[in-house]
């Protein structure tokens, strides 16, 4: 397999780019070599510029669970597009997708769009702070929020990549109301709350993707909610990853729990920049005009992203693919595991729904510390295997593979082929 034009426009792009890349985790920078440069997607494939395709595993990092360029997504958008891009006006279509939204949440009545993730759990955090009128924020470790200042600490995804504890730049005075608790460790959250009375809230992925995927065990995310109830402060779902994915309803419908505030971002914009935060009426009425709490942007309830987002979540909703994917989710955790025995490589897979990856250890993996025993050398080799045998996988240990509704039986043998060059070039390191 070859890679030569990625590599020559690698070479081009670190000229006028930070890195060749717009996004840290994409410059392959803990699997070595020289990050690949997409041309084209269709369906379950991806294809480089030099013409390798791959049976694509990243999916955009999340948003495309329809996997890529799905007909009625296409439609959609380039019928709004002919209309004109932005308006700096309302239109008809962000009413309809609020609406898609909230009857998907019912801890949702009403729902802001904005432009990505990160926009969403900032306006989420401060929307929370307005709420309640505290400042303290508890976060877990390994969970990552988007890059504003104040949850970037002990942070997952290109931090934990990067093995960066934090972000240069961020003030001390951006992070002193930021609390860090162990996920799945209640005591962990207890004990800051013994400590300090003025708790926001409680900021968790209710299914950890970006640490690789852990799991809420026992009744973790019920527990903290009414822990932090019981102490004023607010529990608020990054369901970033997880929304319209877990479930249609995200995580919180499969798990029972319904969080004061969610912040989603990827499935709900198909493939294009939507993020949203949304809570009940008392809650989101802080929210301006209708209260004090000032969130704005000039492209936010974008035309095309909004008709993008609509298409997704009502496809989504028709193909209902959620059996589906814990089919193929269960096949591929049966074929990292069976090719681990044959090769004997101590492994641990986490799976929820069509989130999957694997840890190369043997610890049960529940929290950062334990993703963290995870030989990050076996796993850039095991990548770079993937790759070169067809398979298209984020670029870290601490990143979430994701599933999509596309992906075929085919895709699995490809998948299945792969993955035992893959464990056997691990079990000879
Ligand atoms: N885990 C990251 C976002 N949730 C991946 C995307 C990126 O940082 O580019």
């Amino acid at each position: 397999m070859k890679f030569e034009n990625s590599k020559k426009l690698y070479n081009k792009g670190l000229e006028n780019l930070v890195g060749a890349v717009n996004s840290p985790v994409r410059a392959f920078a803990s699997v070595g070599g020289n990050p690949l440069f997409i041309k084209k997607a269709k369906g379950s494939k991806i294809v480089d510029v030099d013409n390798n395709e791959y049976v694509d595993l990243v999916l955009s990092y999340g948003p495309m669970i329809l996997g890529h360029r799905h007909k009625s997504v296409e439609k959609a958008v380039k019928k709004t597009l002919k209309k004109g891009y932005s308006f700096g006006a309302s239109t008809k279509n962000e009413i309809k997708l609020a609406k898609i939204v909230c009857d998907a949440f019912p801890g949702m009545d009403k729902v802001r769009f904005v432009n990505s993730g990160t926009e969403a759990v900032l306006s989420g955090i401060r929307l929370a702070r307005a709420f309640t009128g505290k400042d303290k924020i508890i976060k877990f470790s390994g969970c990552y929020h988007g890059h504003q200042d104040a949850l970037l600490v002990a942070a997952g995804s290109g931090l934990a990549t990067l093995s960066l504890p934090g972000s240069k730049g961020v003030p001390e005075g951006a992070v002193k109301n930021t609390l860090i608790a162990e996920y799945n460790n209640l005591e962990s959250v207890k004990s800051h709350f013994e400590k300090y009375d003025d708790i926001a809230g409680v900021i968790i992925e209710p299914v950890g993707g970006n640490m690789g995927v852990v799991v809420p065990q026992n009744n973790f995310l019920k527990d903290l909610k009414e822990l932090a109830h019981k102490n004023g402060a607010l529990l608020i779902a990054d369901e970033v990853m997880t929304g319209f994915r877990s479930k249609f309803g995200g995580a919180q419908e499969l798990l029972g729990v319904e969080a004061d505030i969610t912040c989603l971002g990827k499935v709900i914009g198909g493939g294009f920049p939507v993020g949203a935060y949304g809570a009940r009426n008392e809650i989101m009425e802080n929210v301006a005009p209708l209260g004090g709490m000032y969130q704005a942007g000039t492209l936010s309830g974008n035309p095309i992203a909004m008709a993008g987002g609509i298409a997704t979540l009502t496809e989504l909703k028709r193909q209902n693919p959620y059996d589906y994917f814990g089919g193929i989710g269960n096949k591929i955790e049966s074929i990292l595991l069976n090719a681990a025995k044959r090769y004997d490589v101590a492994l641990t897979v986490n799976r929820f729904g069509s989130m999957i990856n694997p840890f190369f250890t043997k610890e049960h993996v529940t929290d950062f510390k334990k993703a963290q025993t995870s030989d990050t050398e076996k796993f850039a080799t095991f990548f770079w295997e993937m790759i070169k045998n067809g398979v298209f996988l984020p670029p870290s240990q601490f990143e979430a593979w994701f599933l999509s509704s596309a992906i075929t039986e085919k895709d699995l043998k490809i998948i299945a082929k792969a993955t035992d060059k893959a464990m056997l070039a691990v079990s000879k390191m």
